[in-house]
């Protein structure tokens, strides 16, 4: 169907796991992309619902809480409000940010369950699953991890080696352990429910092959998958977090995340279009009520003439492309998804981001390190979109385009014909002399700048719409500089006039076509211009400002960001890299064991330095006078790099004074001072607590 024969759209983004923070990798491969494509069709009059919400089943969540000693509804309850305020705060213009631990999730997704259990279309099977005998529960695939065959990384999980990508099934890993208990897991029979997408690969290949307009990333990966030959994939497992699974005889099972997780696009419809949802659900759901469903949610999930647009990213194609085509097949009331726009992936400063290695940046500390500024951020993503291959962000790209593109091309465009006109004209939009055919130039280039925004938008390709929207701004910019009203005020001001009102008309259309890119700046020009808010439709004229109109006051629409700004942003980054890379350090194997008794024959002391003094050409040793509390001895050690001796004296230190003596460069030395060795080689004194005496023994 052509755009304009759907009657209303249904456009979701990717529900992310409640497990951590959203980033910048999420908002430029999904939320950015879908907002974007969301406000067009708003600006164009379009009846469209935006929903949203967290994922907040699957094992990322549950890993995370054992992480951190709590249950996983305060993981997800924490997670939830911190990624739902975010995304209000950055203006990603939900209608809705539902949630899968809702009730209405759970009743939705184990009513879609139930209905395609009662028409047979799940396959019953047996299977043998990794089972913690110490834990007492089957092994999700995370919770497995072991050698890889492929490359050998101990660390493999069950479902993916990490380093180098393999995807695996639990059996296939050497050695596998459970995370929960580290016991070695045993096969255990039990039965799931599987969808059997082998069956159905006919009809999923007739409905893939007739959207040959999608991403070619996102076409050419259906097609690998199904060139593979589609497996039955089990539907329920044996869990406890989750949606129940609503059939008997399947306690302590519950639905696949991936079967449940895009049915909340539908649960959180559901609750969008609820005209007697609660005040305190609509809260929790950041309802947003000045954008208001049109229809009932059936219509907007059922409905033929309803567009149905999932972004995602890309590694969410197969759930989205295949296995919930699938079910909404299956389940036959269900329109399928038109399009799936997903990106590929966004690095920062060269290198992957990670939630784990804590090497993002997050959109809440984002907000809080430059209040204001979402539309530079919104700006840098889309021009800098992963849309046909992985891209890279870098703190030096964000704030040159910020200060050569925002600042010196679009700010300064729409700043300087607004304070000219305050200046020689009170703020009024006047007529002067005679258009002459340089005006008509730029007013003729002006009319197709619409419709050009809206093809790339239409055709999710957001990068140009961006990029032409910018040589809009571009051809302001130059039209003013050209024209120097400056300097021709001196003597002919009816040229001004014409020329400023010129400038006006341009800036009132980018205020429009702003208004799916830039919000934020949309926003204010309209209000500088003390204008309404204008639909799509309106721009590419020059009549948006009639002759007399007041503007408002003018202020800036970006502000230079400088070095130290983005200096503070990368040394942050590279912080956390360094703490990351200390705290990832595994710790040296241990010893060989010794006997109780070998350890009773030490005897460790507390002991205090009385002097300290270099040993004579050597650069790693101190000599070290020590009060043992029953003597006063002398004692050598090696720590002369990283202590000096003025420092150290009257230090106490823990003390085996039962060493055998022995000569080093000529001194006599009776004993050893015991030191703790971090992993980055740094040493510190095994202190005694403060207050013990000399000679107080340490066992
Ligand atoms: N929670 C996001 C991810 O895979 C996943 C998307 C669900 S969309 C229904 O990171
Ligand atoms: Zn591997």
């Amino acid at each position: 169907m052509g755009h304009n024969k759907f009657k209303r759209y249904t456009v979701t983004a990717a529900l992310p796991y409640t497990n951590g923070p959203v980033h910048i990798g999420h908002l430029a491969g999904v939320y950015i992309p879908a907002d974007i494509y969301v406000r067009y069709l708003r600006s164009k009059g379009r009846d469209v619902i935006f929903v949203c919400g967290s994922d907040e089943h699957g094992v990322p969540i549950t890993l995370k809480a054992r992480k951190e000693g709590i249950q996983p509804q305060q993981v997800v309850d924490k997670y939830h409000k911190i990624i739902g305020d975010s995304f209000r705060d950055f203006g990603v213009s939900f209608n809705i940010y539902h949630r899968t631990s809702s009730e209405t999730h759970h009743d939705t997704a184990a009513g879609f369950f139930r209905t395609l259990y009662d028409k047979g279309v799940f396959n019953e099977e047996e299977t043998e699953q990794y089972f913690d005998e110490k834990a007492g529960q089957f092994l999700a695939d995370r919770y497995i991890i072991g050698t890889c065959p492929n490359c050998g990384n101990e660390e493999a999980y069950g479902d993916q080696c990490e380093k180098c990508g393999t995807s695996l099934s639990p059996t296939e890993l050497i050695n596998p352990h459970s995370t929960l208990s580290g016991a070695q897991p045993v096969l255990k029979k039990t039965r799931n429910w599987f969808l059997p997408l082998d069956k159905m690969q006919p009809q999923i290949e007739a409905y893939i092959d007739s959207h040959k307009e999608w991403r070619a990333n996102v076409y050419g990966q259906c097609k690998s998958w199904l060139s593979g030959g589609l497996h039955p994939r089990a539907m329920t497992r044996d869990l406890d977090w989750g949606v129940k699974v609503p059939v008997e005889g399947a306690d302590g099972k519950v639905l696949y995340v991936w079967f449940e997780a895009p049915i909340g696009y539908i649960s959180g419809t559901k609750d969008l279009c609820d005209p007697d949802l609660s005040a305190e659900k609509k809260s929790e759901y950041y309802l947003n009520e000045a954008l208001k469903p049109t229809d009932s949610w059936e219509k907007y999930w059922y409905a033929e003439d309803t567009k149905l647009v999932h972004f995602i990213g890309k590694d969410n194609i197969v759930f989205h492309c295949i296995i919930f085509p699938a079910i909404l097949m299956a389940h036959e009331q269900y329109h399928l998804p038109d399009n799936v726009p997903a990106n590929e992936f966004l690095n920062l400063e060269g290198d992957k981001i990670s939630t784990s290695r804590n090497w993002a940046v997050w959109l809440h500390e984002y907000l809080q390190d430059f209040p204001n500024k979402q539309d530079v951020l919104r700006y840098v993503l889309t021009a800098t979109a992963p849309e046909t291959k992985d891209n890279d962000f870098t703190w030096k790209d964000f704030q040159a385009r910020n200060n050569n593109e925002l600042v010196a091309i679009f700010g300064n465009f729409v700043n300087r014909v607004l304070v000219l006109s305050h200046k020689y004209f009170d703020g009024k939009v006047l007529m002067g002399s005679e258009l002459t055919s340089v005006d008509r130039g730029v007013l003729e280039e002006l009319k197709e700048y619409p419709a050009r925004i809206a093809s790339s938008i239409e055709q999710y390709r957001f990068r140009e719409a961006l990029g032409e929207f910018m040589n809009l701004a571009r051809l302001g910019n130059k039209y003013l500089a050209d024209a120097e009203p400056w300097k021709l005020i001196k003597t002919d001001e009816e040229r001004v006039k014409t020329i400023l009102n010129i400038g006006l008309q341009i800036t009132s259309n980018l205020a429009i076509l702003a208004q799916a890119l830039l919000p934020f700046s949309s926003d204010k020009l309209f209000q500088m211009l003390n204008q309404d808010k204008l639909e799509w439709d309106k721009a590419g004229t020059a009549d948006l400002l009639p002759i007399g109109h007041q503007l408002n006051e003018a202020s800036l629409l970006f502000e230079k960001i400088e070095d130290e700004a983005v200096e503070a942003q990368i040394k942050k980054l590279m912080d956390s890299k360094n703490a990351n890379e200390l705290a990832s350090r595994k710790a040296e194997d241990s010893k060989p064991n010794i006997s109780f008794d070998q350890f009773a024959a030490m005897d460790i002391r507390v002991g205090t330095i009385l002097a300290a003094e270099k040993v004579a050409k050597t650069k790693k040793l101190l000599k070290l006078q020590i009060d043992t509390g029953i003597d006063q001895r002398t004692i050598v050690s090696g720590i002369a790099e990283y202590f000096e001796p003025e420092n150290i004296i009257g230090k106490q230190v823990s003390v085996l004074i039962n060493l055998e003596p022995r000569e080093i460069k000529g001194i006599l030395s009776q004993g050893m001072i015991l030191m703790a060795e971090n992993s980055d080689g740094n040493l510190s004194f095994v202190a005694p607590p403060a207050g013990m005496e000399n000679g107080s023994v340490i066992r």
